[in-house]
């Protein structure tokens, strides 16, 4: 059906903050037949923490706090000198502050709200101060603006603060942790206190450094200072709205920052303002450039109310919120059910996939023992094809052989941190003959005898062999008296008997990236039969990424849908029965009561179940949350806890979660890399009487795909925007008499 003739639609991009877990919390999934073992321990080094399964990681609760500090909260909107919004036009409407206002020489605060358009040019000054005295440190002073952080072309363009102060010699630079959102409001301030220079984006510390030091000009120079806002001298001027600036001569800390953003202004900090520029009458602070005007009121600047478009949610800007946020118990953008839903309706996204996958089969140096047979791995490959094919899933297997006799011959704990053996504490995942019994920590009570002549005699003596006698003196670690891989459990030895998991895939150090590595551990726990990485886990396409499996669960008949269930793992599924078995307490976000997409494995067509190994209904138990009776249970599914003789298949929505992680995280395992999917249809956020605007999502992994530098685009107008021109439309509601449709009807 045709609508009327050529209704202009802007097409206006909307990038979605990062999706990354930069601060993930490193989470192993196991296939146990016993019992589940996830104490919290921190990983040294990095802001991972181990957290119990069904608990949140921190990616997902980071990503939903931009909406809640969105411009538009009460005390801002209510705040009575809120001032009004002037819209740059980036031609001859900069700003400089009058010579009159003393600028801060050392500590300061610059904050602001922006609405920067789309299409900046590289860099872009919001604001900064110049010294016109010195041609030749024209870079001194600072600037707040957006540049471009990769090299090719205008690509990922983020808010940036540097600074130079009189005496040093270089400029630091600092960026925000993501690109910037055209035409959305956004709280920046930048802030040094003569050490730290900081930059904060919605009220969050996104960039720090302590590289400058001391002020940033001295009492000679101060004649020489000038402020502006909207651009530079040199034309890299900004396009877009400005609203409440404020200069202080301190260092406003965080929490201050956000009451400034949210509008709250304490009375005792007003001798530390220098200026609070509203925009009612600029002309009393402001100079305007040579020939040039004030920036004017931005048109439409708030008022404009907004409406909601199908899912998205529009703000009063008439910008569609284009952050799908996942579920309280999800993770990413694939466990929002509005997106997974789409995968599971449309077949386009479920389009045969294949994956390249590595098994990583380490040999003894004479070449005689593998860790697993030709015959298990074609056995598992066939059974691992046979499994995801019906779901467009397909694998493309290579063979990674490795000959080294020291790692063959060690024992591989698949799940026991090597920093717990020794610790004082039993640990029973690194209980095992070969670590001393967790070197001797699960041996409380047995007290050996040594005698002294024994001790570092040149003889590995058993006896002797336990921490306090330094195992032997190191006799049990020496090479050339024992055979050091059934006698060296000390941890700090390099010819230790065992190793964990980490250390063998540091020592083999094989790229994540390019295929899903398969690792085998020989385990000191036969319960033990596979461990995975969780795609949001930050190790997910690192070489400490990949599956971990038990050699004797891989490729052995009845035993081969492990793998099927670790690389379910991988893809993003969890158990079937997380929304019983898996949760913390009752008031647990993810705890699954009735079948729904935003609990328990955030499948509404797996029905919740507690832990089961049975091939049928469990029997009615003891569940924490309410004794209940578990009816149609998933125990046939690939994600329970059934052996092979019983799981069969994965369900709909979990078909569509892998297929969505697949696009997300694992593109690059995949041999034909495609443009990353769209995952919601476009959106109306604004109509007028002869025109709508729609505004589309961005791809569902944020990254936009790449073109040759240079044709991106030669299909923009001035100012780098892109029009799109739709020619018609149609609509499911019954056409008027006139003919003639209003945008109501195209909604
Ligand atoms: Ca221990
Ligand atoms: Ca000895
Ligand atoms: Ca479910
Ligand atoms: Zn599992």
């Amino acid at each position: 059906m045709k609508l009327w003739t050529s209704p202009w639609v802007s097409c206006l991009v909307i990038l979605i903050l990062c999706f990354g877990s930069e601060c993930g919390t490193v989470r192993r999934s196991k296939r146990e037949l016993v019992r589940i073992r996830e104490a919290k321990a921190t990983i040294p080094g990095a802001c991972a923490t181990r957290l119990p399964r069904g608990k949140r990681s921190l990616p997902g609760l980071e990503r939903r706090v931009p909406r809640q500090r969105r411009r538009s909260s009460q005390a801002e909107e209510n705040s009575p000198d809120r001032g009004k919004a002037v819209y740059f036009t980036g031609r001859g409407d900069q700003l400089r502050l009058k010579p009159g206002v003393e600028i801060p020489r050392g500590n300061f605060t610059l904050e602001m709200w922006i609405k920067p358009e789309g299409g900046q040019r590289s860099p872009t000054v919001i604001a900064g101060l110049y010294d016109k005295c010195f041609y030749a440190s024209s870079d001194r002073g600072w600037l707040l603006g957006i540049q471009a952080v990769s090299e090719h072309g205008n690509r990922d363009p983020r808010f940036f603060f540097s600074l130079k102060t009189d005496r040093a010699h270089k400029v630091t630079s600092i960026h925000s942790n993501a690109r910037y959102g055209p035409n959305q409001w956004a709280h920046v301030a930048v802030t040094y206190d003569g050490v730290y220079m900081k930059l904060f984006v919605n009220g969050a510390q996104v960039g720090v450094s302590r590289e400058q030091s001391g002020d940033v000009f001295s009492h000679l120079t101060k004649k020489c200072k000038v402020l502006m806002i909207g651009g530079n001298a040199l034309n890299h001027n900004y396009r877009g709205a400005v609203e409440r600036v404020g200069l202080w001569r301190q260092a406003r800390g965080q929490r201050q920052i956000i009451r400034d953003m949210q509008g709250h202004e304490d009375p005792q900090d007003l001798p530390q303002l220098v200026i609070r520029e509203t925009f009612d009458h600029p002309g009393r602070k402001w100079l305007t450039v040579k020939d040039g005007n004030f920036p004017q009121p931005e048109e439409g600047g708030g008022g404009r109310l907004g409406f909601l478009g199908g899912v998205g949610v529009v703000n009063s800007e008439g910008i569609l919120d284009t952050t799908l946020d996942p579920p309280s118990c999800g993770q990413t953008v694939c466990d929002n059910v509005q997106v997974i839903k789409n995968y599971n309706n449309l077949w386009n996204f479920r389009r045969p996939k294949k994956v390249r996958y590595r098994v990583i089969n380490v040999w003894d140096d004479l070449r005689i023992k593998p860790t697993v047979s030709d015959h298990q791995i074609s056995l598992q490959h066939q059974q691992l094809n046979d499994a995801f094919s019906p779901y467009n899933i397909s694998w493309e297997l290579s063979v990674h052989n490795v000959t080294n006799s020291s790692l063959r011959n060690r024992l591989i704990l698949a799940n026991c941190d090597i920093s717990k053996v020794g610790d004082d504490a039993c640990d029973p995942e690194c209980n095992h003959p070969l670590t001393g019994y967790d070197a001797g920590d699960c041996m409380s009570g047995y007290r050996s005898r040594c005698p002294e002549h024994k001790q570092g005699n040149g003889v590995c003596d058993p006896e002797c062999n336990w921490e306090n006698f330094f195992y032997d003196l190191g006799d049990c670690c020496n090479p050339n008296v024992t055979d050091v891989t059934k006698t060296c459990f000390n941890r700090s030895s390099p010819h230790k008997a065992y190793l964990d998991v980490k250390e063998v895939k540091e020592i083999l150090n094989l790229d994540g990236s390019t295929h899903l590595n398969v690792f085998f551990a020989n385990s000191s726990d036969e319960d033990l039969v596979g461990v995975a990485t969780w795609p949001w886990d930050k190790e997910a396409l690192t070489h400490l990424g990949g599956i971990v499996l038990n050699p004797s669960f891989y490729g052995t008949f009845g035993h081969t849908d492990t793998m099927v269930h670790e690389i379910g793992h991988s893809l993003g599924l969890y158990h079937v029965f997380r929304g019983i078995s898996e949760i913390d307490s009752c008031n647990d976000a993810c705890l699954e009561t009735e079948p729904s997409m935003e609990t328990g494995d955030l499948c509404a067509d797996t029905n919740p179940t507690p832990k089961f190994k049975g091939c049928h209904d469990p029997e009615p138990g003891n569940e924490t949350c309410g004794g209940r009776h578990f009816t149609h249970t998933p125990f046939n599914n690939y994600m329970s806890y059934a052996d092979d003789a019983c799981t069969d298949s994965f369900t709909l929505n979990q078909v569509a979660r892998m297929h969505c992680y697949l696009d997300l995280i694992y593109q690059t395992w995949q041999p034909a890399s495609k443009p990353p999917p769209v995952p919601m249809p476009p959106q109306v956020v604004e109509q007028h009487h002869n025109s709508i605007t729609l505004e589309w999502f961005p791809p569902i992994s944020g990254h936009f795909y790449d073109r040759d530098v240079g044709s991106v685009c030669d299909k923009c107008t001035e100012g780098r925007v892109l029009l799109q021109y739709a020619s018609n439309s149609s609509s499911p509601r019954p056409c008027a008499p006139s003919g003639h449709w209003s945008p109501r009807e195209a909604e």
